[in-house]
This record gives C-alpha cells, structure tokens and sequence, in this order.
C-alpha cells in the first residue's frame, strides 16, 4: 500500500524530482482522465504553497484551512469558501498567474455548523467570473487550494464519473487501450450461476444453474445486488433523458465508443442486460442479489473466484426492477434501429416483474444463515411502489399505474436505495407536459418545489452554506449531499429559482472540497482527494494512486469497521469522521449508487448554469 501523501505536496515533490508519477490519472484518454489537467494542477499547487508561506508570516496562524471546490467554477457559478473564524474580517482572491489579487471582500460573520463544531465565515466571490486559476487569500490562514474557472471544468469529471461505472464491470476484461494502467483480466463471468436454497422455486429448485454475466460490481465488493443497481442505473438514465446534449457527443474511450449509441447509454446497458438476467421467466419474479456466500479477500477479480448463488426474490427487487426497465424502455425506444425490440422487452420485463409484486406485496429480504455479503435490506415498501407505478405509468400511459401511485400520500424526500419515492416524482416533472389528464400537475409541482424549498432554506442558514446537517451523516453521506443536489436541480428545473441551483452548486462545491475533512472525495480530482477507497480493484492492483472517477462513501461518526482498522479515525465529530484508509469501508468504500448522483450533479450544473 502506498504511504499517504497529501496530493498538493506530492505534486510539489514531484515538480523537484521526489515523488514517482503518483498522482498523474493515466486512465487511457478518451475524456475520462484528467492527464493534462492533474499537471496544471500540479504546477499551480506549488505556486500556492510558495505564495501561501509569504502571506503567512504577518498574521497570528488561526487553526484549520479555507475550504472550497478543489476543481473549480463555472464563470457563473455562485462561488464561496469556508474560513476559518479568526481575526481577520477580509478576503482577497488571487490570480496565480500574476499574484494581483482580483478581488477583496468582506468575510461574514463567524457561526458555527453543528456537523463539525467548527466556527467559520464565508467568502462569496461569485463576482469572480473571468476564466483563469485563482487561489483565496485571509490574513494569519493558509491560502486556499488553487482553483480554475472554466467553461468547462465540470466536463472531465462528469467523463470519469461515468467511466468508473466501466472500471467495475463484471465479467469485461479492461484492455489496456480502454483502461490505461488499470488494464485487467476478466472476472466473474457469472455464466453457471447456482439458484441458492433462498430462490428455489418449482421451475427453478436449488442447484439450477443459469447464466447471469456483466452488470457492474456494487462497489469495493464483488457482488451485484438488483436494489442497489435500481436507483444507481435509474441515476444515470435520468441524466441522459434531462441532459441528452451532455452526453450525446462525449466519448468515454470504453469497447463500445463510436457505436450509435452514446457511450453513457452503451455503459448503462451493460447493467441493464444484467438485471433483465436476474428476472425469473417463469413468473416474473426477481432475485435480491448475485452474490458470493462470503465477501472476497483483497484480490482482484479474476482471482476471486468463489461460487456465485443469486438469492431470494424479494419485493423490492421486484419493484426497483420494474421502475428501471420502464424507464430504460423510453429512453432506448429512439434507438429501435441499433436495439431492435429492446425497448419492448423493457417494458414487458417491467409489468411482469410488477405483477409479481402486486401479487408477493411484502417479501422483504432475510439474508440466510450461510450468506455474509451486503443485504439491502428494507422494511418500507410503499417507496418502491410509488416509484415502480410512476415510471410505469409514464412509459406506458396507463392510467392505473397513475393511481396505484398513490399520489396524496406519497411526498418527497431525499432519495437514497432505501428510499425512492421521489425518483417517481422527479420522472414525473421532466414529463409532465406529455402525461395524461388523470395526473395532478399541481401536486407534482408541490411535491418538487416543497422538497427544494426546504433544502434551500437549510442552505441559507447553514454556517458552511451547504445542506448538509448533522443527521445526514449517515453511511454513504456523500451520497445524501448529492441527493440533495439532485432535488434542488429539480426545483430550478421545474421554476428556475435561482437559489437552487446555487445550494445544488453548493453541494458539488462539498464533495470536491468544501467539507469539513478539507478533502475532495473523488478519486483523481482535487489538489487532497481521497487515495485509499475501500475498492478491492483499487487496492490489489499494486498501482499507488487510486482508479479515478469514484466518490468516497464519505464521513459518519458509526465507525463500524474500526476494530478492523490499525490507525484511528482522525474525529469523532459527525462531518470530520473519514478515515481516508483502505481498512474504512463505513467511510472510505465507493458504490455505484453514489456515484451515479455525482454524475448526475456534476452534469446538471454544468448543463443549466447560465453561459
Ligand atoms: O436510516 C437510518 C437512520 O434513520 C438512522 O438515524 C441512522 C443512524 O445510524 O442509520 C440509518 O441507517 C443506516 C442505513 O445504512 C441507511 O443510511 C444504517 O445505520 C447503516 O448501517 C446502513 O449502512 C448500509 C451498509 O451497507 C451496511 O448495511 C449502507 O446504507 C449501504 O450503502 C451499504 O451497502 C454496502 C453493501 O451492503 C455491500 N456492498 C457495499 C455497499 C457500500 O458500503
Ligand atoms: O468489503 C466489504 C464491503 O463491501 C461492505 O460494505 C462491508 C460491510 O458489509 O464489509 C466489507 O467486508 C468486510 C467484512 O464485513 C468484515 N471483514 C473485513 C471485510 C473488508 O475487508
């Protein structure tokens, strides 16, 4: 394992000779690494170390950093950082071209966010908006990581956060032309997969073997689990169909580049054939999850080759199923041509997968005495319902599903695997001029805007202007910051109220730096981004630097995997309580569910920021 180096000293060293090329992507072109971008970084990083050590010695030194979007702005942006409180009332932002600051302003005053027990001000220098690289200035702090406004400084990012959904495909070999040094042989091919005791059923008893290959392994596992696919490969899809002009034309560097298809839609099917495998013909039924009996040792994927059993048919296997090939067969039904008769297949896997779970309303998951891996367990099924109905009703035009719904009891929250009702919803408001009398415009509308509204008003009274709180400090937090993004991208889409888009800028400015770890969470992106996930690839590959492009589960004061970890946490405090450690799968583990959000995110800003 390689010793942890901050990257911005790294980057220094590696400018004088001391370091290898730890920290270049490598990631083998194609719009998904970030070469020519990590360089430049590196170049400015030393320039703000040597600017940061003059600044300093005037001022008494107040603890901890300014924290703000590694990455960077779009010109129009709103733009702010986190400072600690001390003295000094100012700010400047600098140019590190030229060291002439472009801009002094005054900080706020100093309040405190629960999350992190900290007493910070804010600097808003949205005003900033010529493109360049900048750096913020306080007396008696260290200066600011260097950040670049650009026109398209989010286009990278949302490339590798697409392109991590290849890195962990199962049954692909990587070749070296798609994956660069992260080149590997293939793993599970998931072709004599065994019908566990949990799944028998007459047509199928224990022991049948069927064939269940590709689909993306969940996350630092190696296992594939139908709840969790669900909202992650829903993620991606809505982002096409909201976004179509971001992808259309992008050109990931995977197998299937220079098809018809965009490459996001060609990354997404690979998932999507996988889960129509998971599907029972006989009676419509679909299986909990592909799984090993045991998690994998630290080994990559060709050398894990335990017996692969899918389990139990649940409900919510069933209903995430159903909501996802509904939705998958609008979206490929413009591609008759090039995936003839697929967007049928969809829609029909998707009412039989339905009708099982009309007919099986509450099977909820019980993970057998001899199986150990993830269980995506719920005991709240009216979410998946909602969810299923409203895509089903959408894709089909029936107005039943509209119903079955449950509009009026059925509100908005937060999406996470476990809960998805407002998937439906958010479905619902991109097509809300195409859908059929029986559907409440009004309500949709309520629904969306009473969620963003909400969010928002957190937003503006949060001492880091983010809405994340403390009890949003859950395993896979940063995927509740992301979520809450996704939401308020609703809101400004459905009434183009400015301060959402603003809090949901907020929420990629936390996740790429912003935060109170001071960190960026996404591999490969960030002057400190994270270098140990919890991702077996990652860490068995013997290469130093992390697979880029995936977001890190984030802080959450549980802490269940410390009694396996030899070095502690560094905080005890909600929002500081990241271990940035391969042992940290509680905090440190990447997942696709996370990372579809950040997709989603990085390409609505990008998209709906005015130019
Ligand atoms: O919802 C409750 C909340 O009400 C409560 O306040 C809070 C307090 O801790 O807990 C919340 O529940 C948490 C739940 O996630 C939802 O956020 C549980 O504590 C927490 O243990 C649970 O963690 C899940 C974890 O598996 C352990 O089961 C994560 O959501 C889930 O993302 C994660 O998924 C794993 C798979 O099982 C296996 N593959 C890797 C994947 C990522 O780590
Ligand atoms: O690697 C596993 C990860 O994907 C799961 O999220 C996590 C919690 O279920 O478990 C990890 O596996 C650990 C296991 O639970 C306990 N022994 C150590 C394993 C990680 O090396």
């Amino acid at each position: 394992m390689a010793v942890f180096i901050p990257t911005r000293l790294a980057s220094a060293l590696a400018l004088v000779g001391l370091t290898g090329v730890m920290f270049g992507c490598g990631s083998g072109g194609g719009g998904s690494g970030g070469n020519s971008a990590a360089s430049s970084k590196a170049a400015s990083s030393a320039a703000a170390v040597a600017i940061s050590s003059a600044a300093a010695s005037s001022t008494a030194a107040v603890a901890g950093n300014i924290k703000l979007n590694q990455l960077g702005f779009l010109p129009e942006s709103a733009k702010w950082a986190v400072v600690p409180a001390g003295s000094a009332a100012t700010f400047k932002v600098i140019n590190t071209a030229t060291n002439a600051a472009v801009l002094s302003g005054n900080l706020s005053a100093a309040t405190t966010w629960s999350a992190s027990e900290e007493s910070v001000r804010l600097a808003d220098f949205s005003s900033v908006k010529t493109p360049g690289d900048y750096l913020v200035r306080v007396d008696g702090v260290n200066d600011s990581y260097p950040f670049t406004i650009a026109n398209d400084v989010y286009s990278a990012l949302t490339a590798a956060s697409i392109k991590a959904f290849y890195y962990n495909r199962n049954s692909a070999e990587l070749l070296a032309t798609h994956a660069g040094i992260f080149a590997r042989p293939l793993g599970h091919p998931d072709t004599q997969v065994l019908v566990h005791p949990s799944a028998a059923s007459a047509a199928r008893p224990t022991g049948t073997i069927i064939s269940s290959p590709k689909g993306w392994y969940d996350a630092g596992d190696y296992n594939k689990y139908i709840v969790n696919s669900g909202i992650a490969t829903y993620s991606l899809l809505a982002a096409y169909e909201h976004f179509p002009e971001m992808f259309n034309n992008q050109n990931l560097n995977i197998p299937e580049s220079g098809d018809a298809l965009p490459d996001l839609l060609n990354e997404t099917l690979w998932n999507l054939e996988w889960m129509l495998s998971m599907q029972d013909p006989n009676d419509g039924g679909v299986y909990h999850k592909l799984t090993n009996k045991n998690f994998d040792g630290t080994v990559m994927p060709h050398q894990a080759t335990s017996e692969r059993y899918v389990v139990q048919k649940t409900t919510a296997a069933a209903l995430d199923f159903a909501a996802v090939m509904a939705t998958a067969s609008r979206v490929v039904a413009q591609y008759e041509a090039q995936l003839p008769g697929m967007s049928a297949k969809m829609l029909a896997a998707a009412e039989s997968a339905w009708g099982w779970a009309v007919a099986n309303p509450a099977v909820t998951y019980k993970q057998p005495d001899d199986v150990k891996t993830g269980e995506y367990g719920d005991g709240n099924l009216a979410d998946e319902f909602a969810w299923a109905a409203a895509e089903l009703y959408i894709t089909s035009k029936k107005d039943a599903y509209y119903t079955a719904m449950k509009p009026a009891e059925t509100f908005a929250t937060v999406p996470s695997w476990g809960d998805v009702r407002s998937l439906g919803w958010i479905s619902l408001a991109h097509h809300r001029d195409n859908l059929t009398a029986v559907a409440d415009k009004q309500l949709i509308a309520n629904r969306i805007d009473g969620l963003a509204a909400n969010l928002q008003t957190v937003w503006s009274a949060s001492a880091y202007r983010v809405t994340m709180q403390k009890n949003d400090f859950v395993w896979g937090s940063n995927s509740v910051a992301l979520g809450q993004a996704m939401m308020l991208v609703q809101g400004y889409r459905l009434n183009g109220k400015r301060e959402y888009l603003d809090a949901a800028q907020a929420m990629l400015d936390y996740v790429l730096g912003r935060n109170a770890t001071d960190m960026s969470f996404v591999t490969g992106y960030g002057d400190k981004a994270t270098l140990h996930p919890h991702h077996r690839p990652s860490e068995a590959d013997g290469i130093a630097e992390p697979i880029p492009g995936f977001i890190a589960g984030g802080p959450q004061p549980g802490q269940q995997d410390k009694s396996g970890c030899n070095v502690p946490y560094p905080s005890n405090i909600a929002a500081k309580s990241y271990l940035d450690n391969w042992c940290s799968y509680a905090s440190n583990e990447i997942a696709i569910n996370w990372n579809a959000p950040l997709v989603y995110v990085s390409a609505a800003i990008q998209a709906l920021t005015p130019k």
